[in-house]
């Protein structure tokens, strides 16, 4: 990897607490997750976003915060501003100071802090270049859609939002962007209407068949794109546009209702040189 690669993207991990087997659940209705194997796919995949030319932040384990790995949901990041939330869910607000401190940290970016009553989790915003589209769901309410107005519209974003069917935790859940650098949407069948898509950045929405809804959540830039394993339409689909599907194991993150985007902020800015 050429040295100017190095620093395009930065990109904020948490690890996988020890109590992980406790984490919230509304969707999975199995068993609890394996905690040594749910480290072993986190680990490979902080290698796999290393090979995509990132830059890591890692923050501090927090051994009694069952679901801090899913550092996503603690922060929206976009320009040169980032917005920690306020979690939908009241034992995940915890997780945010942390996070707030590592976006700090970085000294790149204007840090703003959500407030009550406010409530957003970041997992219901989805990038598309200019665009962010928020879910609202039983983590994410009107003033917490406000407050993510308020933070990037005046900084050239438009924000549009969009309802959720209930059963969807998040809307990651069932969309993604698979490069930061193109304008895709990956859109499970079924999940929701492929026309609330749009904008002046958007290229394709790309519809993945119901049984791989899970497949949907993806991450990548720069032509390499990070997915789940098992989901071979939906990897064949991304291929067939150009894309270098990279596939990771996720079944334990699965099993406490997260997935490949939870597990990380990216922080694409215009000091990092990547889609600002
Ligand atoms: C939760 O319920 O908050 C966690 N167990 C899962 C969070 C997944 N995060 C995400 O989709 N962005």
């Amino acid at each position: 990897m050429p040295a100017s690669m190095k620093s395009r993207v930065v990109v904020l991990v948490r690890p996988v607490p020890r109590s992980f087997a406790r984490a919230t659940t509304q969707m999975w209705a199995g068993e609890p997750p394996d905690l040594a194997q749910a480290r072993a796919q986190h680990a490979a995949y902080v290698e796999a976003l290393e090979a995509l030319g990132a830059t890591l932040r890692v923050l501090p384990e927090a051994p009694d915060l069952p679901d801090s790995c899913f550092v996503e949901d603690q922060a929206v990041v976009a320009g040169a501003r980032a917005l920690v939330t306020r979690s939908g869910h009241p034992v995940r607000q915890r997780e945010a100071p942390e996070v707030a401190a590592a976006l700090r940290a970085l000294g790149t970016l204007e840090v703003r802090e959500m407030q009550a009553p406010a409530t957003l989790d970041g997992g219901d915003v989805l990038r598309l270049g200019r665009t962010l589209f928020v879910g609202r769901s039983a983590r994410t309410n009107e003033a917490g859609i406000t407050a993510l107005r308020q933070t990037f519209e005046p900084i050239g974003f438009t924000v549009r939002d969009l309802a959720l069917p209930p059963s969807v935790l998040h809307l990651k859940c069932v969309c993604s962007v698979p490069d930061a650098s193109r304008g895709l949407v990956v859109l499970a069948a079924g999940s929701l209407d492929p026309a609330v898509f749009t904008g002046p950045d958007l290229e394709e929405v790309i519809l993945v068949p119901r049984e791989e809804a899970y497949g949907a959540n993806t991450l990548g830039w720069g032509g390499r794109v990070l997915v789940s394993e098992g989901y071979p339409n939906t990897r064949k689909r991304l291929h067939r546009l150009g894309l270098e599907p990279i596939a990771l194991a996720t079944s334990e993150i699965e099993k406490a209702d997260g997935a490949l985007t939870c597990l990380s902020v990216p922080v694409f800015g215009p000091a990092l040189g990547l889609a600002p």
